[in-house]
């Protein structure tokens, strides 16, 4: 496999700079490691800048509503969980009109791998203040800035019951495609949220600002089997910034612990021998 073999051909459409280039291509790294083919994979896009990987990226797609990639990912898994099936969201997308979605979807531990662009602003409509927003954070809709705190994906990710919990950063490039290469192998709900600075609005969170701070847990032999301890790490944020696994657990998925669905996925099971006859009459 190639890096081309992934791509659609159409053009790129970001700001010149942002770092969602740098998502696209590791992405498409990470499935060649992988040795996954387009035919393998499903992925399912929220709505921002981030979805317009759905314009590029060859492979089984789908195109949600804002926040709702988690609920359709789920649905397509359910149907054939011999798809590799990926999430692509925003921050906005998947912690503010998807957050509900994200909490639930956590606790069931279906088999998905939910990379989140997390730039800290809504970026396609022009920058306004999304969950992650640093408190002070000043947009258009917030003009003297954000006076709330931030939510913490990872420790909400860890305390919903996630069974693989990561941060990366889209500036280094190669631990990017560690996690999310390992965020696809787990078998389970795996969360990569990438550090992604919005080079147009986002004055805060820039690559200097994290390239300044951004250290790597597993240069610490950090245990990630402790989820106290990643607690504790989820919520360490200022002059240092960690990247990497912060918790990892083996549990049954979803889809093992289905009984319907235990020995096969719902589109290999015949509905010839089903008579809808009687729903029909009732619903129709
Ligand atoms: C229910 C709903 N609310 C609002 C919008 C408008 N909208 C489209 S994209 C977007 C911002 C997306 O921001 P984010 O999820 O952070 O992704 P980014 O553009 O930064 O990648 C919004 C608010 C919408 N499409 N649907």
């Amino acid at each position: 496999m190639k890096i081309e073999d992934f791509d659609l051909g159409t053009q790129a459409r970001w700001c010149p700079g942002c770092a969602d280039f740098n998502i696209w291509v590791t992405v498409r790294q990470a499935l060649i490691e992988l040795n996954i083919q387009p035919h393998e994979l499903l992925a399912v896009y929220g709505i921002g800048c981030h979805g317009h990987m759905a314009n590029m990226l060859k492979c089984y797609g789908f195109e949600s509503l804002h926040g709702r990639s988690l609920p359709v990912a789920f649905g397509a898994k359910l149907a054939n969980r011999n798809l590799n099936v990926i999430a692509v969201a925003g921050d906005g997308d998947c912690y503010g009109e998807g957050m509900s979605h994200f909490i639930n979807t956590a606790r069931t531990n279906a088999d998905i791998a939910l990379i989140v662009h997390n730039n800290m602003v809504y970026g396609l409509t022009t920058g306004q203040a999304s969950p992650t927003s640093a408190k002070g954070y000043k947009s258009k809709v917030t003009p003297d800035g954000v006076f709330d705190v931030p939510v913490n994906p990872i420790a909400l990710a860890i305390s919903a019951g996630a069974t693989f919990v990561s941060r990366a950063f889209a500036g280094n490039i190669p631990h990017l495609k560690q996690m999310i290469a390992e965020a696809i192998k787990h078998r389970g709900f795996a969360l990569v949220d990438v550090l992604q600075p919005c080079i147009t609005y986002n004055k805060i969170n820039t690559y200097e600002f994290y390239y300044k701070r951004v250290y790597r847990l597993q240069d610490e032999n950090f245990d990630t089997g402790d989820k106290m301890k990643a607690m504790e790490k989820a919520f360490e944020w200022g002059d240092r910034i960690p990247i990497g696994i912060f918790y990892r657990e083996e549990r049954e998925t979803y889809e093992e612990s289905f009984p319907q669905l235990k020995e096969k996925s719902l589109f290999e099971q015949g509905i010839s021998n089903v008579n809808v006859d009687r729903l029909m009459e009732e619903f129709v």
